[in-house]
C-alpha cells in the first residue's frame, strides 16, 4: 500500500526520511509575473521583485488539480492546508479528495485544516510520520493527528503586516500599527484559524523575548520547537538559544520560510511552531 504525506506549498517544504511528501504549490502574482511555490522557486529574487514592484501583488491557493496531482498514486493520502480562515487551500483539498476517492475508491484521504501554517504544519507532518512507522491504520491517524493538533500552536514576529492588508486578511488599522519603522509586531494563530496580533515591540530582542514568553504562558514545557524565518537566522538562533537555557533537552529546529510565508512574513519574519 502506497501512503503519501501531503501538504500545500505553505508548510515550506520538508523531507522526512524514508517518505515522500507531495506538496501542493500556492502562487505569488508580482505585476504579470507569477510565481509558483514549488521547490524550484527562486525566493530572494521574488521578494526583489516584490520590494521593486509598486502595484498590487496577490496569493493565490492551490486549485483542486494541484491537490489531486499530489495525491497521484497514493493508497492512503495524509494531508495538511494552510488555515481555511485565511486561505482556499483547505477548500481546494476537501473538494480534490472526493474527486479522488470517486475515481478510486479504495483509497483513503485524509486533509487536517491547520488553522495555522508553516512550522506548525511541519509539526503535524513529523507527526503523520510518526503515526504511520508506528504501523498505525487511518482511522488512528485521523484520529490521533487531530488530537495532536489541539497541542501544537503557532506565535510570530513581523515587521511588517503590508501584504495582510492589501490582500484583505487583517484590517487596515492593525496593518498600519504594524508599520511603525523599528516596531515588531507579535502574535498567533487564533483557534478560528486567523492572525491574532498580540503586542507591539520595541526591536527585535524584544519581541524574541516577547515570543518566549508567551510559549511559557501558552503550556511550552520542553516539547519540540520549529523555526522558520525569512531571511533572518540570527533572530531564530536567537530564541533558540533562550529556549534551550530553560529547556536544554528540548528539539528545536531552524529552517528558512519559502515562497508563500516570504511573501506574508516579509524580510525579517520569524514564525514558530510548538507543542504544549
Ligand atoms: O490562499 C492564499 O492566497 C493564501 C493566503 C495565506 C495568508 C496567510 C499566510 C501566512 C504566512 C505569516 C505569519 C503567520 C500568521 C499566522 C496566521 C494563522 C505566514
Amino acid at each position: 500500500m502506497k501512503i503519501k504525506l501531503v501538504a500545500d506549498s505553505s508548510a515550506n517544504f520538508h523531507t522526512l526520511q524514508e517518505m515522500e511528501v507531495a506538496y501542493a504549490p500556492l502562487t505569488i502574482q508580482i505585476g504579470d509575473k507569477e510565481y509558483v511555490d514549488d521547490k524550484d522557486l527562486d525566493v530572494t529574487a521574488m521578494l526583489s521583485a516584490l520590494r521593486a514592484y509598486k502595484g498590487k501583488t496577490s496569493s493565490a491557493c492551490p486549485s483542486v488539480q494541484n491537490w489531486i496531482d499530489a495525491f497521484d498514486g497514493a493508497d492512503m493520502v495524509l494531508g495538511v492546508a494552510i488555515t481555511s480562515g485565511l486561505s482556499g487551500s483547505y477548500n481546494s483539498a476537501y473538494i480534490a479528495a472526493k474527486e479522488y476517492t470517486d475515481r478510486n475508491p479504495e483509497a483513503k484521504v485524509f486533509i487536517l485544516d491547520s488553522l495555522s501554517t508553516g512550522p506548525e504544519m511541519q509539526l503535524i507532518l513529523e507527526k503523520y510520520h510518526e503515526l504511520v512507522t508506528a504501523g498505525c491504520d487511518f482511522e488512528t491517524i485521523c484520529h490521533q493527528i487531530q488530537e495532536y493538533s489541539t497541542h501544537t500552536h503557532l506565535l510570530f514576529s513581523l515587521e511588517s503586516l503590508d501584504h495582510f492588508a492589501k490582500n484583505g486578511r487583517v484590517s487596515p488599522v492593525i496593518a498600519k500599527a504594524a508599520g511603525i519603522l523599528g516596531i515588531r509586531i507579535t502574535g498567533r494563530a487564533s483557534a478560528e484559524g486567523t492572525l491574532e496580533m498580540m503586542h507591539k515591540c520595541r526591536g527585535e530582542q524584544k519581541a524574541i523575548s516577547q515570543i518566549y514568553d508567551d510559549m511559557i504562558k501558552q503550556g511550552y514545557q520542553g516539547g519540540k520547537v520549529r523555526i522558520a524565518h525569512s531571511f533572518n537566522p540570527d533572530a531564530a538562533n536567537t530564541l533558540a538559544s533562550m529556549i534551550r537555557k530553560t529547556h536544554p533537552q528540548s528539539d528545536i529546529t531552524i529552517t528558512e520560510n519559502r515562497g508563500l510565508c516570504c511573501y506574508y512574513a516579509e524580510e525579517g519574519g520569524i514564525i514558530v511552531g510548538y507543542e504544549a
